[in-house]
């Protein structure tokens, strides 16, 4: 029983009221209300079973008057529940999120990747490491780091580079103050990412009397920026200017819900779209303007459109080296750039006319600013002569009968026919984010979640999780390397404990054919890119492949696992697993060495200048040559 001691106060743990209160926090955008955490994702120990742990069993079992339920999933590894959380919150386009909570020390900084890629990927995640004793009483405690520099130095002051906002609650006072800037960052779309709160794990049980008023159900607006008139009129002008315009359309379009306004702009003045990993479907892929994916795994549509645009107009957009092809993309000496950005960070990139503002509200503006705009005629026939050929080379690549081992872009092309429209592909890194960039044909953004912020080995099977928690209706596919398999397979287990139904694809290629064909490209002989034994003869791993039966570890949790040995047993798979009502996984052998969909622009990845290896040499004078293609945009 809480008492209260004071009028308007009620007495609870630091623990019980940070429940209470993320339990009754609401984000409110376009008048749709919704919980702001849809649960707690979560892995105890001693820094935090008795304190946030017992809190999260009262709000199960015997919530407070008005507090709501806040389910904890019980994690298997603590990188993996933030990774389940962006999955969520990205589905919901940044409107929800989970927190996670995780024991002190080694079970706090697991965290630490998952807390770098929201906040690299621009999605909100609460995170609320455990800390060590705030009174010091028992110090060092287990798993406690001490510096004798520093009394308060903790593991946890790792997160400050990779927060948006980063606390330590030393005191039970500090808790109101922490949680509303907190709710803040988080639902605002200019400066949400990670957000790390360190309880140390006295405080986490200590009692104190809250005003009841810090448990009110509060709602969070989460703001759609207009852009400033002048500075839409100086974009508007740039682009009445322009001959060869190409808009670049990127993540915060997805998040802002702008397809419709960005579809109607493409409408009205025809320019062609391009779009970034996170931007890929916001203009759907057959429509007249959408001319894929740009960039250094971009098609040779957009990238030709890139070489020779004159304006380019980038929208929630962090232009990120893929995008720019490390700044070789955009060939006209005279390119400029206009930038309509939630974040003034990315508005003023490349020197770009600056538009600060939500990417919906700001495209409906620069349409109707724009208002009697249309490109030139042999413009848009050039645009659909480019989109035309590319759509053969998808094609080619979806079905060119490889064998005697299928090229993985077979197995995209034969996903890219079965999957529905409100079903989700779930990738992150490898060879694969290349080339589904380059390819795949999304009708909507829901169908093509790729994290390519952080690039993430291990991304996928969590993520798919919190998408499929986000959208229980969808068929949610994660597409895993088998390195990325390896390196976190164990939440397989956490989506089965929920009863989750998700698809898995494992691409089985015995290694890394990103790495491997770059290290090659660049002078290094695919060394160490393979998953084989060491031979003692060359001291190298390039001995026997192992014989790790992947198949065989994902029966061990229970799923059923397919074999296809071809593109049609593929297929056949593929349509068994989706009419499952189980957790299916298709382990599928693909050819390592591709072949992958051709390449038309270029990728920073600098070659050592000296080398003794002939090879190294070789790479060193193509890098030279590519080099001076790359130049500051300014
Ligand atoms: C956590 C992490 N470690 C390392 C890397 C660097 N890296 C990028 S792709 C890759 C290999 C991926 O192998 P796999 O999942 O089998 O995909 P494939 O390249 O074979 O398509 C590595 C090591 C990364 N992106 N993430
Ligand atoms: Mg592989």
């Amino acid at each position: 029983m809480s008492e209260s001691t004071a009028p308007g106060t009620v007495r609870l743990t630091v623990g019980q009221a940070l429940v209470r209160f993320l339990s009754v926090q609401y984000s409110e955008r376009d008048g749709v209300e919704q919980r702001l955490f849809a649960g707690v994702m979560g892995i105890l120990g001693h820094g935090n079973v008795a304190g946030v742990g017992q809190a999260l069993l009262q709000n199960q079992v015997d919530p407070a008057p008005g507090e709501q339920p806040l389910r904890l999933y019980q994690a298997r590894n603590e990188q993996n529940m933030v990774h389940t959380a962006v999955g969520y919150a990205r589905t919901t386009d940044r409107l929800q999120t989970f927190a996670c909570v995780a024991s002190i020390g080694p079970g706090s900084t697991n965290m630490l990747t998952g807390a770098a890629l929201a906040t690299i990927d621009r999605i909100p995640v609460l995170l609320l490491p455990a800390d060590t004793f705030a009174t010091r009483a028992a110090d060092p405690v287990l798993q406690q780091l001490e510096n004798e520099q520093s009394g308060e130095a903790s593991v946890n002051d790792v997160f400050r580079p990779v927060s948006r906002f980063f606390d330590r609650v030393h005191r039970p006072e500090q808790l109101p103050a922490s949680l509303l800037a907190a709710m803040r960052v988080l639902t605002d779309p200019a400066e949400t990412g990670a957000v790390t709160i360190a309880l140390p794990q006295d405080v986490q049980a200590e009692a104190h009397d809250w005003p009841v008023a810090l448990f009110r159900r509060r709602v969070w607006h989460v703001a759609r920026p207009v852009p400033e008139p002048a500075a839409l009129e100086r974009a508007a002008r740039l682009v009445r200017e322009a001959s060869r315009p190409l808009l670049v359309a990127g993540g915060g379009v997805v998040y802002s819900g702008a397809s419709a306004a960005l579809t109607a702009l493409a409408d009205a003045t025809g320019i062609p779209v391009a779009d970034t990993q996170a931007g890929k479907g916001a203009i759907a892929w057959d429509h007249p303007c959408a001319a894929g994916g740009v960039g250094a795994t971009g098609s040779a549509a957009a990238n030709a459109l890139a070489a020779q645009a004159d304006v380019v107009i980038g929208v929630g957009t962090r232009w990120t080296d893929f995008t720019t092809a490390s700044r070789t993309a955009f060939g006209n000496p005279e390119v400029r750039f206009v930038n309509l950005n939630v974040k003034a960070l990315d508005a003023a990139k490349h020197a770009g006319e600056m538009v600060v503002a939500d990417a919906r509200a700001g495209l409906e503006a620069l349409t109707a600013a724009l208002a009697g705009y249309r490109v030139p005629e042999d413009y848009t026939r050039e645009v659909g002569e480019l989109v035309a050929d590319w759509v053969r080379v998808t094609d080619e690549c979806y079905h060119r009968g490889h064998g005697p081992l299928p090229a993985q872009t077979e197995i995209f092309g034969a996903l890219n026919e079965l999957m529905g429209e409100e079903d989700v592909l779930v990738n992150a890194a490898g060879s694969m984010p290349g080339d589904l960039q380059a390819l795949w044909r999304a009708s909507s953004p829901l169908q093509y979640h790729l994290e390519y912020g952080y690039s993430c080995m291990g991304y996928e099977i969590p993520a798919a999780m919190g998408v499929k928690l986000a959208r229980p209706g969808s068929e949610v596919v994660a597409v895993v390397g088998d390195g990325s398999y390896q390196m976190a397979p164990q939440e397989i287990a956490t989506i089965l404990a929920e009863g989750l139904k998700v698809v898995l694809v494992v691409l089985q290629n015995h290694g890394w054919a990103s790495i491997g064909s770059l290290s090659e490209s660049h002078g290094s002989q695919r060394f160490a890119t393979e998953y084989r034994r060491r031979d003692e003869r060359t001291g190298l791993l390039d001995g026997a492949r192992l014989p790790v039966d992947l198949a065989a570890n994902i029966r061990s949790y229970g799923v059923e696992v397919l074999e296809p040995a071809s593109v049609e047993e593929f297929r056949a798979a593929y349509a068994a697993a989706a009419a499952s009502v189980a957790t299916t996984a298709i382990v599928v052998e693909t050819d390592l060495y591709g072949p992958n969909p051709p390449s038309s622009s270029w990728w920073d990845v600098p070659v050592p200048e000296v080398s003794r290896l002939e090879s190294t040499r070789r790479a060193r004078a193509e890098y030279e040559d590519a080099k001076r293609d790359q130049r500051p945009y300014l």
